[in-house]
């Protein structure tokens, strides 16, 4: 604690969406904590997670993608990554190889320009790509940004993650250990649950619902024999909607009710009982009190 050389810093991850900035996250912290889909705009809040080593310490922030608002809900998401620039140490832009820089990139580049500290450009899913196509791909990207450094990754199967947090921690200030070793995220336990619940859903309904599912996690309470009991409700914005989440009989609400049990007792380490409820809020994604309710506005 009293070395006078340990590093620490804030650092946030930006990019377009499905880049893959929470499988980075993930990789680099170890554990299920941001929501991974092949969707876009799964993850709605800011996700902290912490990286601790003996000599260094980056607490990170994974924003939502940035993109054009559709609703209160899109503004409010645009506004909380933009305002994740402010008192960071460090940024990492996130691009994927197997994309053209487009709109989107060009947009967040764009809001870069202002920030004062080291911005790193990271090539992601190298896997996807042959060796030969990587060079054409950084040229893109080159002369955006007076980049701190370019790094070619792969967060999925690791590739050259390890180097990038070298560098990155040698361009962070001294400065004090945020967070006890052993603390990964400073989310409440709700909101990583209701994220679980939400990763079920999509992976199981296939449906294009991003926008309109929301998880509201009503009780959350330790029982007399150690069993953790959950109530939660998905929140639709469509009747319609109810018929593919709750299944035939019910078949698929039980399955994602079986597997975000089995993430949450992983990730409790206890015996877990989830109850869950469907229910249909038209237009909830533009009223502000729902939106307050449900912890997406202050
Ligand atoms: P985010 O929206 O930027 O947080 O992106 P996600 O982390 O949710 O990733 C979106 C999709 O890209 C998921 O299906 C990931 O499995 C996939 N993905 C992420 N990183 C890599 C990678 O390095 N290689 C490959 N092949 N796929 C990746
Ligand atoms: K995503
Ligand atoms: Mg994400």
């Amino acid at each position: 604690m009293d070395n006078p050389n340990f590093k620490s810093g804030f650092v946030a991850i930006v990019g377009r969406p499905n880049v893959g900035k929470s499988t980075f996250l993930n990789r680099v912290i170890g554990q299920k904590i941001a929501i991974m889909s092949d969707k876009a705009q799964t993850t709605r809040n800011k996700i902290q997670g912490v990286y601790t080593t003996d000599d260094s310490q980056i607490v990170f922030l994974d924003t939502p993608g940035v993109q054009k608002p559709k609703s209160q809900l899109g503004s409010f998401m645009e506004e909380s990554a933009m305002s994740a620039l402010k008192d960071i140490d460090a940024v990492l832009f996130m691009v994927s190889a197997v994309e053209k820089r487009g709109a989107g990139d060009n947009f967040i580049i764009n809001r870069l320009k202002e920030v004062k500290k080291p911005v790193y450009l990271v090539i992601n899913k190298i896997d996807r790509i042959s060796p030969n196509d990587l060079l054409p791909i950084m040229d893109t990207y080159k002369k955006a940004l007076n980049w701190a450094g370019v790094f070619p990754i792969s967060a999925l199967q690791g590739n050259n993650v390890d180097e990038l947090l070298t560098d990155l921690t040698k361009h962070l200030p001294t400065g004090p250990q945020y967070y006890p070793a052993d603390q990964v995220t400073d989310h409440p336990e709700r909101f990583i649950v209701a994220e679980l619940i939400r990763e079920k859903i999509f992976q199981l309904t296939r449906q294009e619902i991003p926008y309109s599912v929301a998880i509201d996690v009503e009780k959350i309470r330790t029982n007399e024999d150690g069993k953790v009991h959950i109530q939660a409700s998905i929140i639709l914005d469509h009747d319609s909607q109810k018929g593919i989440v709750i299944g035939r009989k019910g078949a698929m609400l039980k399955k994602i009710g079986t597997l975000a049990r089995k993430d949450i007792e992983d990730l409790l380490g206890s015996k877990v009982f989830l109850e869950l409820w469907v229910k249909v809020q038209p237009g909830w994604r533009d009223k502000s009190s729902v939106l307050k309710e449900l912890g997406y506005k202050k």
